[in-house]
């Protein structure tokens, strides 16, 4: 494996890691002031990142390089609002989205087709993530500060589709 790839997709390794974990921190503040539904949507996109973490790791370490699994620094949990939540979970996907344009850019730089390959599906990834998040940031700034919203937001959350991406 090229071994300027081979860092960038440990770095890559490090960022869904983190992803995992301030998901996981958001499911926590959400099910400790009673948002079940929103807890369980954190709950499920923490393990996702996990699972896009572990693909990686694997990814690496059969095409006989070393997968690197780094330390997490303690996530953010002091959100104010719900409306706060959901700005972290933009970010956070817009975040990676950028690691993984990133990556792709220089796969190709380095003729590197094979990791090219394997990204793209990292791509569409994160249009999907990008999209949920968005969908559902645009709701709650139609909800603003209505309690009962709040309620049927989380009530539903779980029931909310991304719209389809054009391609
Ligand atoms: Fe790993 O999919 Fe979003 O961040």
């Amino acid at each position: 494996m090229i071994p300027e790839i081979e860092q960038l997709l440990n770095d890559q390794i490090k960022y869904e890691a983190k992803a995992s974990a301030q998901y996981l921190s958001m499911a926590c503040w959400a099910d400790t002031r009673g948002y079940n539904g929103i807890a369980d949507f954190f709950y499920t996109q923490s393990e996702e990142e996990r699972v896009h973490m572990t693909k990686l790791v694997k990814f690496i370490n059969e095409r006989s390089g070393n997968a690197v699994i780094p330390a997490v620094d303690k996530p953010r949990d002091d959100f104010k609002s719900l409306m706060e939540l959901f700005e972290t979970f933009l970010e956070s996907e817009e975040f990676v989205t950028e690691k993984i344009n990133n990556v792709i850019y220089e796969c190709l730089k380095h003729k590197d087709y094979n990791v090219h390959n394997f990204m793209q599906w990292y791509v569409a990834e994160q249009l999907e993530e990008e999209a949920t998040a968005r969908t559902l940031l645009d709701k709650l700034k139609i909800i603003g500060d209505d309690k009962s919203g709040h309620y049927l937001f989380d009530r539903d959350i779980n029931t909310f589709q991304a719209p389809e991406q054009a391609n």
